[in-house]
Protein backbone atom coordinates (compact mmCIF):
# COMPACT_ATOMS: atom_id res chain seq x y z
CA UNK A 1 0.00 0.00 0.00
CA UNK A 2 1.35 3.48 -0.82
CA UNK A 3 2.25 5.63 1.77
CA UNK A 4 0.41 8.35 0.88
CA UNK A 5 -2.94 6.92 0.37
CA UNK A 6 -2.33 4.96 3.84
CA UNK A 7 -1.70 8.70 5.65
CA UNK A 8 -4.76 10.25 4.86
CA UNK A 9 -8.41 10.00 5.50
CA UNK A 10 -10.05 7.58 3.55
CA UNK A 11 -13.54 7.48 2.66
CA UNK A 12 -15.12 4.40 4.71
CA UNK A 13 -17.73 1.50 3.82
CA UNK A 14 -19.40 -1.20 5.49
CA UNK A 15 -18.24 -3.31 2.39
CA UNK A 16 -16.10 -3.31 -0.81
CA UNK A 17 -17.33 -5.42 -3.31
CA UNK A 18 -14.56 -6.18 -6.34
CA UNK A 19 -16.24 -6.54 -9.59
CA UNK A 20 -19.86 -5.39 -11.18
CA UNK A 21 -20.60 -8.81 -12.37
CA UNK A 22 -23.69 -11.60 -11.74
CA UNK A 23 -21.42 -11.97 -8.41
CA UNK A 24 -21.02 -7.96 -7.75
CA UNK A 25 -24.64 -6.79 -8.72
CA UNK A 26 -26.65 -9.27 -6.36
CA UNK A 27 -23.76 -9.16 -3.45
CA UNK A 28 -24.79 -4.92 -3.94
CA UNK A 29 -28.34 -5.73 -4.21
CA UNK A 30 -28.46 -7.61 -0.89
CA UNK A 31 -26.13 -5.60 1.05
CA UNK A 32 -27.08 -2.32 -0.01
CA UNK A 33 -31.24 -3.14 0.14
CA UNK A 34 -31.84 -5.61 2.07
CA UNK A 35 -29.08 -4.61 5.35
CA UNK A 36 -28.91 -0.94 4.72
CA UNK A 37 -25.36 -1.32 4.62
CA UNK A 38 -22.77 1.16 2.70
CA UNK A 39 -21.32 -0.17 0.13
CA UNK A 40 -19.48 0.46 -3.14
CA UNK A 41 -18.47 -1.67 -6.18
CA UNK A 42 -15.88 -1.56 -8.02
CA UNK A 43 -14.92 -2.47 -11.39
CA UNK A 44 -11.85 -2.51 -13.94
CA UNK A 45 -14.18 -2.22 -16.92
CA UNK A 46 -16.14 0.80 -18.14
CA UNK A 47 -19.28 -1.23 -17.60
CA UNK A 48 -20.81 -3.61 -15.88
CA UNK A 49 -21.52 -7.17 -16.85
CA UNK A 50 -18.39 -9.00 -15.53
CA UNK A 51 -17.84 -11.81 -17.90
CA UNK A 52 -20.08 -11.02 -20.23
CA UNK A 53 -18.62 -7.71 -20.38
CA UNK A 54 -15.14 -9.02 -21.73
CA UNK A 55 -15.95 -12.37 -23.70
CA UNK A 56 -17.22 -10.64 -26.33
CA UNK A 57 -16.03 -13.14 -29.86
CA UNK A 58 -18.27 -14.12 -32.41
CA UNK A 59 -20.20 -17.17 -30.81
CA UNK A 60 -20.24 -15.95 -27.65
CA UNK A 61 -23.61 -17.20 -25.44
CA UNK A 62 -24.69 -18.88 -22.31
CA UNK A 63 -24.85 -22.98 -22.46
CA UNK A 64 -27.15 -23.93 -19.79
CA UNK A 65 -31.03 -22.52 -20.85
CA UNK A 66 -31.07 -18.60 -20.05
CA UNK A 67 -34.26 -19.62 -18.09
CA UNK A 68 -31.75 -21.13 -15.72
CA UNK A 69 -28.55 -19.14 -16.43
CA UNK A 70 -30.57 -15.93 -14.74
CA UNK A 71 -31.31 -15.07 -10.96
CA UNK A 72 -33.82 -16.03 -9.47
CA UNK A 73 -34.23 -13.90 -6.50
CA UNK A 74 -36.58 -11.36 -7.53
CA UNK A 75 -40.15 -12.56 -8.93
CA UNK A 76 -41.11 -9.64 -10.65
CA UNK A 77 -37.57 -9.28 -12.13
CA UNK A 78 -37.75 -13.32 -14.09
CA UNK A 79 -41.53 -12.58 -14.92
CA UNK A 80 -40.84 -9.38 -16.38
CA UNK A 81 -37.96 -10.72 -18.79
CA UNK A 82 -38.27 -12.88 -21.95
CA UNK A 83 -35.77 -14.63 -23.01
CA UNK A 84 -35.74 -15.00 -26.96
CA UNK A 85 -33.49 -18.07 -27.20
CA UNK A 86 -32.72 -21.18 -25.15
CA UNK A 87 -29.33 -19.97 -25.06
CA UNK A 88 -28.75 -16.08 -25.34
CA UNK A 89 -25.74 -14.80 -27.14
CA UNK A 90 -23.40 -12.48 -25.02
CA UNK A 91 -25.03 -9.26 -26.04
CA UNK A 92 -28.79 -10.31 -24.73
CA UNK A 93 -27.23 -11.12 -21.34
CA UNK A 94 -25.01 -8.11 -21.35
CA UNK A 95 -28.58 -6.37 -21.78
CA UNK A 96 -30.35 -8.28 -19.15
CA UNK A 97 -27.06 -7.44 -16.27
CA UNK A 98 -27.33 -3.79 -17.55
CA UNK A 99 -31.74 -4.19 -16.92
CA UNK A 100 -30.98 -5.69 -13.31
CA UNK A 101 -28.16 -2.48 -12.68
CA UNK A 102 -30.90 -0.33 -13.49
CA UNK A 103 -33.99 -1.71 -12.35
CA UNK A 104 -32.50 -2.09 -8.99
CA UNK A 105 -30.73 1.28 -9.21
CA UNK A 106 -27.19 -0.04 -8.77
CA UNK A 107 -24.89 2.13 -10.83
CA UNK A 108 -24.80 4.61 -8.34
CA UNK A 109 -22.53 2.22 -6.00
CA UNK A 110 -20.53 1.52 -8.70
CA UNK A 111 -17.20 2.96 -9.61
CA UNK A 112 -16.25 1.61 -13.05
CA UNK A 113 -12.97 1.92 -14.95
CA UNK A 114 -10.99 1.64 -11.69
CA UNK A 115 -9.56 -1.64 -10.37
CA UNK A 116 -8.99 -2.90 -7.33
CA UNK A 117 -5.27 -3.24 -6.86
CA UNK A 118 -4.48 -3.85 -3.58
CA UNK A 119 -6.41 -4.78 -0.15
CA UNK A 120 -4.46 -4.84 3.91
CA UNK A 121 -6.49 -5.55 6.50
CA UNK A 122 -4.97 -3.17 9.45
CA UNK A 123 -5.27 -5.44 12.43
CA UNK A 124 -4.97 -2.01 14.91
CA UNK A 125 -8.75 -1.15 13.20
CA UNK A 126 -9.40 -4.35 11.76
CA UNK A 127 -10.95 -3.16 9.01
CA UNK A 128 -9.65 -3.52 5.00
CA UNK A 129 -7.52 -1.18 3.35
CA UNK A 130 -8.58 -0.96 -0.48
CA UNK A 131 -6.33 0.77 -2.60
CA UNK A 132 -7.95 0.87 -6.06
CA UNK A 133 -5.76 2.08 -9.65
CA UNK A 134 -7.67 5.96 -9.88
CA UNK A 135 -5.18 5.95 -6.73
CA UNK A 136 -7.58 6.31 -3.89
CA UNK A 137 -7.51 4.06 -1.10
CA UNK A 138 -10.86 3.60 0.59
CA UNK A 139 -11.39 1.30 4.06
CA UNK A 140 -14.16 -1.42 4.59
CA UNK A 141 -15.23 -3.67 7.15
CA UNK A 142 -16.15 -6.38 4.72
CA UNK A 143 -14.41 -7.02 1.56
CA UNK A 144 -16.45 -9.26 -1.16
CA UNK A 145 -14.68 -10.97 -4.24
CA UNK A 146 -17.00 -11.14 -6.80
CA UNK A 147 -13.98 -11.69 -9.59
CA UNK A 148 -15.64 -14.71 -10.89
CA UNK A 149 -13.66 -18.06 -11.97
CA UNK A 150 -12.62 -17.48 -15.29
CA UNK A 151 -12.06 -13.72 -15.22
CA UNK A 152 -8.11 -13.54 -15.51
CA UNK A 153 -6.83 -14.39 -19.42
CA UNK A 154 -3.94 -16.85 -19.74
CA UNK A 155 -1.14 -14.49 -21.12
CA UNK A 156 0.21 -15.81 -24.52
CA UNK A 157 3.55 -16.73 -24.45
CA UNK A 158 4.87 -17.14 -27.44
CA UNK A 159 8.72 -15.60 -28.43
CA UNK A 160 8.24 -13.13 -31.19
CA UNK A 161 4.16 -12.10 -31.07
CA UNK A 162 5.81 -8.11 -30.36
CA UNK A 163 6.66 -9.05 -34.07
CA UNK A 164 4.20 -9.75 -35.57
CA UNK A 165 2.65 -7.62 -37.81
CA UNK A 166 -1.21 -8.18 -38.36
CA UNK A 167 -4.12 -7.96 -35.83
CA UNK A 168 -3.87 -9.88 -32.71
CA UNK A 169 -7.19 -10.94 -30.75
CA UNK A 170 -7.90 -12.52 -27.09
CA UNK A 171 -11.63 -14.48 -27.00
CA UNK A 172 -11.56 -12.83 -23.55
CA UNK A 173 -10.71 -9.18 -24.47
CA UNK A 174 -12.27 -8.56 -27.98
CA UNK A 175 -12.95 -5.35 -29.18
CA UNK A 176 -16.59 -3.76 -28.82
CA UNK A 177 -16.78 -2.91 -32.46
CA UNK A 178 -17.21 -5.99 -35.01
CA UNK A 179 -13.95 -7.61 -36.19
CA UNK A 180 -14.20 -8.33 -39.73
CA UNK A 181 -12.55 -11.13 -41.61
CA UNK A 182 -13.77 -11.05 -44.77
CA UNK A 183 -10.77 -12.21 -47.12
CA UNK A 184 -8.22 -12.91 -44.15
CA UNK A 185 -5.98 -15.73 -43.22
CA UNK A 186 -6.98 -16.29 -39.88
CA UNK A 187 -5.46 -18.33 -36.81
CA UNK A 188 -6.74 -19.63 -33.35
CA UNK A 189 -4.63 -20.57 -30.85
CA UNK A 190 -7.05 -23.28 -28.76
CA UNK A 191 -10.00 -25.43 -28.97
CA UNK A 192 -11.59 -25.05 -25.82
CA UNK A 193 -15.15 -23.87 -25.15
CA UNK A 194 -14.92 -20.20 -26.52
CA UNK A 195 -13.06 -21.19 -29.85
CA UNK A 196 -15.61 -23.81 -30.07
CA UNK A 197 -18.17 -21.12 -30.42
CA UNK A 198 -16.28 -19.27 -32.39
CA UNK A 199 -14.76 -21.56 -34.96
CA UNK A 200 -17.40 -22.01 -37.41
CA UNK A 201 -18.52 -18.06 -37.28
CA UNK A 202 -15.32 -17.20 -37.69
CA UNK A 203 -14.99 -19.70 -40.42
CA UNK A 204 -17.99 -18.66 -42.51
CA UNK A 205 -16.04 -15.01 -43.04
CA UNK A 206 -12.33 -15.82 -43.42
CA UNK A 207 -10.54 -16.54 -46.67
CA UNK A 208 -8.77 -18.98 -44.38
CA UNK A 209 -9.07 -20.56 -41.28
CA UNK A 210 -6.05 -22.33 -39.12
CA UNK A 211 -7.31 -23.97 -36.00
CA UNK A 212 -4.27 -25.06 -33.92
CA UNK A 213 -5.72 -27.65 -31.68
CA UNK A 214 -3.19 -29.21 -28.65
CA UNK A 215 -5.61 -31.27 -26.97
CA UNK A 216 -8.76 -32.74 -28.75
CA UNK A 217 -11.95 -31.84 -26.44
CA UNK A 218 -15.39 -33.61 -26.59
CA UNK A 219 -17.71 -31.19 -27.95
CA UNK A 220 -21.36 -31.78 -28.03
CA UNK A 221 -24.30 -30.36 -29.49
CA UNK A 222 -25.70 -27.17 -27.55
CA UNK A 223 -29.24 -27.37 -29.79
CA UNK A 224 -30.02 -23.18 -29.07
CA UNK A 225 -33.93 -22.87 -30.95
CA UNK A 226 -35.91 -19.66 -30.10
CA UNK A 227 -38.47 -19.95 -27.46
CA UNK A 228 -42.00 -19.66 -28.22
CA UNK A 229 -44.33 -17.50 -25.75
CA UNK A 230 -46.46 -20.39 -24.89
CA UNK A 231 -43.14 -22.13 -23.32
CA UNK A 232 -42.24 -18.60 -22.10
CA UNK A 233 -45.47 -18.44 -20.81
CA UNK A 234 -45.61 -21.65 -19.18
CA UNK A 235 -41.75 -21.56 -17.61
CA UNK A 236 -42.76 -18.24 -16.21
CA UNK A 237 -46.07 -19.82 -14.53
CA UNK A 238 -44.17 -22.19 -12.88
CA UNK A 239 -40.63 -19.94 -12.03
CA UNK A 240 -40.31 -20.25 -8.13
CA UNK A 241 -41.47 -23.70 -7.78
CA UNK A 242 -38.99 -24.64 -11.23
CA UNK A 243 -36.04 -22.98 -9.33
CA UNK A 244 -36.72 -24.40 -6.24
CA UNK A 245 -36.25 -27.85 -7.67
CA UNK A 246 -33.76 -26.92 -10.16
CA UNK A 247 -30.72 -26.23 -6.61
CA UNK A 248 -32.08 -29.68 -5.57
CA UNK A 249 -30.45 -30.80 -8.60
CA UNK A 250 -26.73 -32.05 -8.72
CA UNK A 251 -25.90 -28.77 -11.17
CA UNK A 252 -28.77 -26.78 -10.72
CA UNK A 253 -30.10 -27.86 -14.08
CA UNK A 254 -33.70 -29.73 -13.62
CA UNK A 255 -33.23 -32.28 -16.02
CA UNK A 256 -34.87 -34.84 -13.72
CA UNK A 257 -38.30 -33.15 -15.32
CA UNK A 258 -37.45 -34.17 -18.78
CA UNK A 259 -36.45 -37.85 -18.17
CA UNK A 260 -35.26 -39.95 -15.95
CA UNK A 261 -31.35 -40.04 -15.00
CA UNK A 262 -30.27 -43.55 -14.75
CA UNK A 263 -27.91 -45.34 -12.29
CA UNK A 264 -25.62 -47.31 -13.55
CA UNK A 265 -24.62 -48.13 -17.54
CA UNK A 266 -23.95 -51.42 -15.96
CA UNK A 267 -27.65 -52.22 -15.31
CA UNK A 268 -28.97 -51.46 -19.20
CA UNK A 269 -28.28 -53.09 -22.41
CA UNK A 270 -26.59 -52.00 -24.71
CA UNK A 271 -29.36 -50.93 -26.59
CA UNK A 272 -31.02 -48.93 -24.03
CA UNK A 273 -28.04 -47.46 -23.07
CA UNK A 274 -27.07 -46.60 -27.06
CA UNK A 275 -30.83 -45.37 -26.85
CA UNK A 276 -29.97 -43.00 -23.53
CA UNK A 277 -26.71 -41.54 -24.69
CA UNK A 278 -28.22 -41.15 -28.28
CA UNK A 279 -31.28 -38.82 -26.61
CA UNK A 280 -29.25 -37.06 -24.22
CA UNK A 281 -26.85 -36.51 -27.21
CA UNK A 282 -30.00 -34.80 -29.46
CA UNK A 283 -31.31 -33.18 -26.17
CA UNK A 284 -28.26 -30.76 -26.03
CA UNK A 285 -26.27 -28.75 -23.80
CA UNK A 286 -25.27 -30.46 -20.58
CA UNK A 287 -28.12 -33.25 -20.94
CA UNK A 288 -25.28 -36.21 -21.92
CA UNK A 289 -22.33 -35.53 -19.10
CA UNK A 290 -25.25 -34.72 -16.64
CA UNK A 291 -28.42 -36.31 -17.70
CA UNK A 292 -27.72 -39.53 -18.82
CA UNK A 293 -26.44 -42.10 -15.88
CA UNK A 294 -24.80 -41.23 -12.37
CA UNK A 295 -21.70 -43.46 -12.67
CA UNK A 296 -20.17 -41.75 -16.15
CA UNK A 297 -18.83 -38.92 -14.09
CA UNK A 298 -17.67 -41.17 -10.96
CA UNK A 299 -16.14 -44.38 -13.03
CA UNK A 300 -13.90 -44.53 -15.19
CA UNK A 301 -14.72 -47.98 -16.57
CA UNK A 302 -18.84 -46.62 -17.00
CA UNK A 303 -17.12 -43.33 -18.65
CA UNK A 304 -15.75 -45.87 -21.28
CA UNK A 305 -18.98 -45.99 -22.58
CA UNK A 306 -19.88 -42.06 -23.47
CA UNK A 307 -16.18 -41.43 -24.00
CA UNK A 308 -16.48 -43.99 -27.11
CA UNK A 309 -20.27 -42.71 -28.06
CA UNK A 310 -18.95 -38.95 -28.20
CA UNK A 311 -15.77 -39.86 -30.14
CA UNK A 312 -18.01 -42.01 -32.64
CA UNK A 313 -20.13 -39.03 -33.92
CA UNK A 314 -17.15 -36.99 -33.97
CA UNK A 315 -15.85 -39.53 -37.33
CA UNK A 316 -19.65 -39.67 -38.39
CA UNK A 317 -19.78 -35.59 -38.14
CA UNK A 318 -16.15 -35.11 -39.77
CA UNK A 319 -15.17 -36.03 -43.81
CA UNK A 320 -11.81 -37.01 -43.41
CA UNK A 321 -10.69 -39.62 -41.34
CA UNK A 322 -7.27 -38.10 -40.96
CA UNK A 323 -8.88 -34.97 -39.54
CA UNK A 324 -11.42 -36.62 -37.33
CA UNK A 325 -8.04 -38.67 -36.14
CA UNK A 326 -7.07 -35.56 -34.91
CA UNK A 327 -10.33 -34.18 -33.44
CA UNK A 328 -11.07 -37.31 -31.87
CA UNK A 329 -10.05 -37.42 -27.88
CA UNK A 330 -8.03 -39.84 -26.45
CA UNK A 331 -6.00 -38.30 -23.81
CA UNK A 332 -8.23 -37.68 -21.67
CA UNK A 333 -12.55 -39.20 -20.19
CA UNK A 334 -15.17 -37.47 -21.45
CA UNK A 335 -16.59 -34.85 -18.91
CA UNK A 336 -12.89 -35.05 -16.88
CA UNK A 337 -12.55 -31.65 -18.44
CA UNK A 338 -15.40 -28.76 -19.10
CA UNK A 339 -17.24 -30.31 -21.85
CA UNK A 340 -18.13 -27.66 -24.49
CA UNK A 341 -21.27 -27.31 -26.24
CA UNK A 342 -21.43 -26.96 -30.18
CA UNK A 343 -23.07 -25.76 -33.05
CA UNK A 344 -21.99 -26.54 -36.37
CA UNK A 345 -18.24 -27.36 -34.60
CA UNK A 346 -16.83 -30.63 -36.31
CA UNK A 347 -18.98 -30.06 -40.12
CA UNK A 348 -17.02 -26.78 -40.01
CA UNK A 349 -13.83 -29.01 -40.46
CA UNK A 350 -15.34 -30.15 -43.76
CA UNK A 351 -14.75 -26.54 -45.11
CA UNK A 352 -12.28 -25.76 -47.78
CA UNK A 353 -11.29 -23.39 -46.62
CA UNK A 354 -10.14 -24.56 -42.91
CA UNK A 355 -7.18 -26.63 -41.64
CA UNK A 356 -6.61 -28.55 -38.48
CA UNK A 357 -3.01 -28.29 -37.13
CA UNK A 358 -1.96 -31.13 -34.85
CA UNK A 359 -0.30 -28.75 -32.57
CA UNK A 360 0.80 -31.41 -29.63
CA UNK A 361 2.37 -33.37 -32.67
CA UNK A 362 3.99 -30.15 -34.11
CA UNK A 363 3.88 -27.55 -31.27
CA UNK A 364 3.52 -23.39 -31.86
CA UNK A 365 7.55 -22.66 -31.41
CA UNK A 366 7.16 -18.88 -32.31
CA UNK A 367 5.33 -16.37 -33.31
CA UNK A 368 7.66 -14.38 -36.59
CA UNK A 369 6.40 -11.07 -38.17
CA UNK A 370 3.82 -12.96 -40.80
CA UNK A 371 2.26 -15.91 -38.64
CA UNK A 372 3.03 -18.43 -36.22
CA UNK A 373 5.94 -21.23 -36.69
CA UNK A 374 5.36 -24.69 -35.70
CA UNK A 375 8.32 -27.33 -35.56
CA UNK A 376 8.07 -27.99 -39.44
CA UNK A 377 6.15 -25.10 -41.39
CA UNK A 378 5.70 -21.25 -40.93
CA UNK A 379 1.72 -20.64 -41.63
CA UNK A 380 1.28 -16.54 -42.89
CA UNK A 381 -1.58 -15.05 -41.61
CA UNK A 382 -3.49 -11.30 -41.12
CA UNK A 383 -4.65 -12.03 -37.83
CA UNK A 384 -4.18 -14.49 -34.87
CA UNK A 385 -7.18 -14.80 -32.01
CA UNK A 386 -5.75 -16.40 -28.71
CA UNK A 387 -8.34 -18.87 -27.30
CA UNK A 388 -5.68 -20.15 -24.54
CA UNK A 389 -8.09 -19.84 -21.51
CA UNK A 390 -7.90 -18.67 -18.21
CA UNK A 391 -5.65 -18.50 -14.79
CA UNK A 392 -8.96 -20.04 -13.72
CA UNK A 393 -10.37 -20.25 -10.07
CA UNK A 394 -7.83 -19.01 -7.53
CA UNK A 395 -5.91 -17.02 -10.23
CA UNK A 396 -8.27 -13.33 -10.18
CA UNK A 397 -7.78 -13.12 -6.30
CA UNK A 398 -4.06 -13.88 -6.67
CA UNK A 399 -3.51 -11.58 -9.42
CA UNK A 400 -4.48 -8.53 -6.53
CA UNK A 401 -2.06 -7.89 -3.64
CA UNK A 402 -4.11 -9.32 -1.35
CA UNK A 403 -3.01 -9.15 2.92
CA UNK A 404 -4.30 -10.59 5.32
CA UNK A 405 -3.05 -10.96 9.67
CA UNK A 406 0.22 -10.88 10.37
CA UNK A 407 0.94 -9.04 6.30
CA UNK A 408 0.58 -12.59 4.95
CA UNK A 409 -0.59 -12.33 1.82
CA UNK A 410 -3.07 -14.60 -0.35
CA UNK A 411 -0.21 -15.34 -2.75
CA UNK A 412 1.55 -16.97 0.15
CA UNK A 413 -0.95 -18.60 1.75
CA UNK A 414 -2.40 -20.02 -1.46
CA UNK A 415 1.10 -20.90 -3.01
CA UNK A 416 0.56 -24.90 -2.96
CA UNK A 417 -3.09 -24.45 -4.03
CA UNK A 418 -6.04 -22.92 -2.59
CA UNK A 419 -6.91 -23.05 1.25
CA UNK A 420 -10.29 -22.21 1.77
CA UNK A 421 -13.28 -22.86 4.29
CA UNK A 422 -16.32 -24.08 2.05
CA UNK A 423 -14.07 -21.83 -0.89
CA UNK A 424 -16.15 -19.14 0.74
CA UNK A 425 -13.42 -17.70 3.35
CA UNK A 426 -9.76 -18.09 3.85
CA UNK A 427 -8.29 -18.32 7.60
CA UNK A 428 -5.62 -15.44 8.18
CA UNK A 429 -7.99 -13.40 5.54
CA UNK A 430 -10.63 -11.90 8.37
CA UNK A 431 -13.94 -10.72 6.61
CA UNK A 432 -13.08 -11.26 2.88
CA UNK A 433 -15.67 -13.05 1.57
CA UNK A 434 -15.10 -14.99 -1.74
CA UNK A 435 -18.22 -15.27 -4.01
CA UNK A 436 -17.84 -18.74 -5.53
CA UNK A 437 -13.92 -18.95 -4.46
CA UNK A 438 -11.72 -21.68 -5.09
CA UNK A 439 -13.33 -24.85 -3.84
CA UNK A 440 -16.71 -24.26 -3.63
CA UNK A 441 -19.45 -25.71 -6.38
CA UNK A 442 -19.52 -22.33 -8.77
CA UNK A 443 -18.58 -23.63 -12.36
CA UNK A 444 -19.17 -27.42 -11.99
CA UNK A 445 -22.94 -25.89 -11.03
CA UNK A 446 -25.16 -23.24 -12.77
CA UNK A 447 -23.00 -20.30 -11.93
CA UNK A 448 -25.85 -17.95 -11.19
CA UNK A 449 -27.70 -20.44 -8.16
CA UNK A 450 -23.96 -20.60 -7.14
CA UNK A 451 -23.54 -17.00 -7.28
CA UNK A 452 -26.67 -16.52 -5.38
CA UNK A 453 -25.93 -18.95 -2.68
CA UNK A 454 -22.62 -17.95 -2.23
CA UNK A 455 -24.28 -13.78 -1.44
CA UNK A 456 -26.91 -14.96 0.26
CA UNK A 457 -25.19 -17.31 3.04
CA UNK A 458 -22.32 -13.91 2.73
CA UNK A 459 -25.44 -11.93 3.59
CA UNK A 460 -26.99 -13.63 6.30
CA UNK A 461 -23.48 -14.52 8.15
CA UNK A 462 -23.11 -10.23 7.86
CA UNK A 463 -26.33 -9.86 9.15
CA UNK A 464 -25.66 -12.46 12.31
CA UNK A 465 -22.62 -10.89 12.48
CA UNK A 466 -24.40 -7.27 12.91
CA UNK A 467 -27.12 -8.84 15.66
CA UNK A 468 -24.36 -10.39 17.99
CA UNK A 469 -22.37 -7.20 17.68
CA UNK A 470 -19.48 -9.52 15.92
CA UNK A 471 -16.89 -7.29 14.51
CA UNK A 472 -14.78 -10.03 12.32
CA UNK A 473 -15.26 -13.54 11.22
CA UNK A 474 -12.35 -16.09 10.15
CA UNK A 475 -12.76 -19.21 9.17
CA UNK A 476 -10.93 -21.69 11.48
CA UNK A 477 -7.51 -23.48 10.67
CA UNK A 478 -9.01 -27.00 11.37
CA UNK A 479 -11.72 -26.42 9.55
CA UNK A 480 -10.39 -25.03 6.84
CA UNK A 481 -7.88 -27.89 6.62
CA UNK A 482 -10.84 -30.14 7.13
CA UNK A 483 -12.51 -28.60 4.26
CA UNK A 484 -9.49 -29.06 1.68
CA UNK A 485 -9.04 -32.86 2.52
CA UNK A 486 -12.63 -32.83 1.74
CA UNK A 487 -12.78 -31.46 -1.25
CA UNK A 488 -9.75 -33.89 -2.44
CA UNK A 489 -11.85 -36.37 -1.07
CA UNK A 490 -14.78 -35.84 -3.12
CA UNK A 491 -12.78 -34.74 -6.50
CA UNK A 492 -11.07 -38.31 -6.09
CA UNK A 493 -14.75 -39.91 -5.93
CA UNK A 494 -15.11 -38.99 -9.90
CA UNK A 495 -12.75 -38.83 -13.20
CA UNK A 496 -12.06 -35.39 -12.91
CA UNK A 497 -8.63 -35.47 -11.45
CA UNK A 498 -8.41 -38.14 -14.57
CA UNK A 499 -7.44 -35.03 -17.05
CA UNK A 500 -4.90 -31.96 -17.26
CA UNK A 501 -7.45 -28.86 -16.93
CA UNK A 502 -8.21 -25.66 -15.20
CA UNK A 503 -10.18 -27.39 -12.64
CA UNK A 504 -6.92 -29.53 -11.77
CA UNK A 505 -4.62 -25.82 -11.99
CA UNK A 506 -2.83 -27.48 -14.64
CA UNK A 507 -3.24 -25.51 -18.05
CA UNK A 508 -1.02 -23.00 -16.05
CA UNK A 509 2.26 -23.32 -15.84
CA UNK A 510 3.45 -23.81 -12.91
CA UNK A 511 0.15 -24.19 -11.44
CA UNK A 512 0.08 -26.72 -8.34
CA UNK A 513 -2.28 -29.78 -9.46
CA UNK A 514 -5.50 -29.86 -6.94
CA UNK A 515 -8.99 -29.49 -8.17
CA UNK A 516 -10.10 -26.27 -7.57
CA UNK A 517 -14.07 -26.66 -8.00
CA UNK A 518 -16.67 -28.53 -5.05
CA UNK A 519 -17.64 -32.01 -7.18
CA UNK A 520 -19.87 -32.89 -4.58
CA UNK A 521 -22.53 -31.95 -6.33
CA UNK A 522 -25.13 -28.66 -5.06
CA UNK A 523 -27.41 -30.54 -2.85
CA UNK A 524 -24.53 -31.99 -0.59
CA UNK A 525 -23.18 -28.38 -0.70
CA UNK A 526 -26.30 -26.73 0.24
CA UNK A 527 -26.58 -29.03 2.88
CA UNK A 528 -23.06 -28.53 4.46
CA UNK A 529 -23.61 -24.79 4.36
CA UNK A 530 -27.39 -25.41 5.96
CA UNK A 531 -25.62 -27.39 8.72
CA UNK A 532 -23.08 -24.50 9.57
CA UNK A 533 -25.52 -22.20 9.66
CA UNK A 534 -28.11 -24.39 11.98
CA UNK A 535 -24.69 -24.81 14.16
CA UNK A 536 -24.17 -20.81 14.49
CA UNK A 537 -21.71 -20.89 11.77
CA UNK A 538 -19.55 -24.06 12.84
CA UNK A 539 -15.84 -23.68 11.57
CA UNK A 540 -15.97 -19.34 11.79
CA UNK A 541 -14.12 -17.71 14.63
CA UNK A 542 -15.57 -14.24 15.65
CA UNK A 543 -14.28 -11.51 17.68
CA UNK A 544 -17.25 -9.29 19.48
CA UNK A 545 -16.44 -5.88 18.31
CA UNK A 546 -13.82 -3.80 20.23
CA UNK A 547 -12.34 -6.97 21.77
CA UNK A 548 -8.03 -7.30 20.99
CA UNK A 549 -6.65 -10.53 20.30
CA UNK A 550 -6.13 -10.60 23.87
CA UNK A 551 -9.59 -10.69 25.54
CA UNK A 552 -11.25 -12.01 22.44
CA UNK A 553 -13.67 -14.01 22.73
CA UNK A 554 -14.70 -17.25 20.83
CA UNK A 555 -17.96 -17.52 19.00
CA UNK A 556 -17.90 -20.74 17.09
CA UNK A 557 -20.46 -23.48 16.82
CA UNK A 558 -19.27 -27.10 16.62
CA UNK A 559 -17.13 -28.45 14.94
CA UNK A 560 -17.30 -28.16 11.12
CA UNK A 561 -15.69 -31.31 10.46
CA UNK A 562 -18.99 -33.32 11.47
CA UNK A 563 -21.09 -31.67 7.94
CA UNK A 564 -18.31 -31.46 6.22
CA UNK A 565 -17.23 -35.11 5.92
CA UNK A 566 -20.67 -36.41 5.78
O1 LIG B 1 -10.47 -21.89 -22.27
P1 LIG B 1 -10.00 -23.42 -22.08
P2 LIG B 1 -11.82 -21.34 -22.91
N1 LIG B 1 -0.64 -23.62 -27.29
O2 LIG B 1 -9.01 -23.38 -20.97
C1 LIG B 1 -5.35 -24.28 -25.50
C2 LIG B 1 -16.16 -20.95 -19.85
N2 LIG B 1 -16.85 -20.67 -21.09
O3 LIG B 1 -11.76 -19.85 -22.87
O4 LIG B 1 -6.40 -28.32 -23.61
C3 LIG B 1 -1.70 -24.21 -27.84
O5 LIG B 1 -11.14 -24.32 -21.97
C4 LIG B 1 -5.80 -25.37 -24.58
O6 LIG B 1 -5.18 -26.59 -24.89
P3 LIG B 1 -5.02 -27.74 -23.76
C5 LIG B 1 -16.22 -22.45 -19.63
O7 LIG B 1 -16.29 -22.73 -18.27
C6 LIG B 1 -18.19 -20.75 -21.06
O8 LIG B 1 -12.13 -21.96 -24.19
O9 LIG B 1 -4.57 -27.02 -22.51
N3 LIG B 1 -2.89 -24.31 -27.24
C7 LIG B 1 -7.30 -25.35 -24.84
O10 LIG B 1 -7.62 -26.00 -26.03
C8 LIG B 1 -14.92 -22.87 -20.22
O11 LIG B 1 -14.52 -24.12 -19.82
C9 LIG B 1 -18.90 -20.58 -22.18
O12 LIG B 1 -4.01 -28.65 -24.32
C10 LIG B 1 -3.02 -23.79 -26.02
C11 LIG B 1 -7.57 -23.85 -25.03
O13 LIG B 1 -6.32 -23.26 -25.37
C12 LIG B 1 -14.02 -21.75 -19.77
O14 LIG B 1 -14.80 -20.58 -19.96
C13 LIG B 1 -18.25 -20.32 -23.39
C14 LIG B 1 -1.95 -23.14 -25.37
C15 LIG B 1 -8.09 -23.19 -23.77
O15 LIG B 1 -9.31 -23.74 -23.46
C16 LIG B 1 -12.72 -21.61 -20.50
O16 LIG B 1 -12.91 -21.81 -21.90
C17 LIG B 1 -16.89 -20.22 -23.40
C18 LIG B 1 -0.73 -23.08 -26.05
N4 LIG B 1 0.34 -22.49 -25.50
C19 LIG B 1 -16.18 -20.40 -22.25
N5 LIG B 1 -2.38 -22.74 -24.16
C20 LIG B 1 -20.36 -20.68 -22.12
O17 LIG B 1 -20.96 -21.18 -23.01
C21 LIG B 1 -3.67 -23.11 -24.06
N6 LIG B 1 -4.04 -23.73 -25.18
C22 LIG B 1 -21.06 -20.22 -20.90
Amino acid sequence: MGATASNTAHENFDAVIIGAGFSGLYTLHRLRDDLGLKVRAFDAAEDVGGTWYWNRYPGARCDIESYWYSYSFDEDLQREWTWKEQFSDQPEILRYLNHVADRFDLRRDIQCNTRVNAAIFDEDIRRWKIETSDGKCVEAQFLISGLGNLSLPQEPNFPGLSDFTGEVYSTSRWPHEPVDFTDKRVAIVGTGASAIQAIPLIAEQAARLTVFQRTANYATPLQNRPIDPEESAAIKAKYPELRRYSRETYAGIPYELEFEIRPSVFADSEEDREQVFEERYAGGSFRLPYGSYLDVLTDLEANKFVSEFVRRKIRERVNDPKVADILTPTSHPYGAKRVPCETNYYETFNRDNVELIDAKKTPIIEATANGLRTQDREFEVDAIIMAIGFDAMSGPLMNIDVRGRGGQTIQDKWRAGPQTYLGFASHGFPNLFIITGPQSPSVWYNMPSAIEDHVDFATDLIAYMREHGLETCDPELDAERKWVVHTKEEADKTIVPAAESYYMGTNIPGKPRCCMVYVGGAPKYRGICADVVAQGYAGFAFKEEGTTDANSKRHTGVDAHQSASR
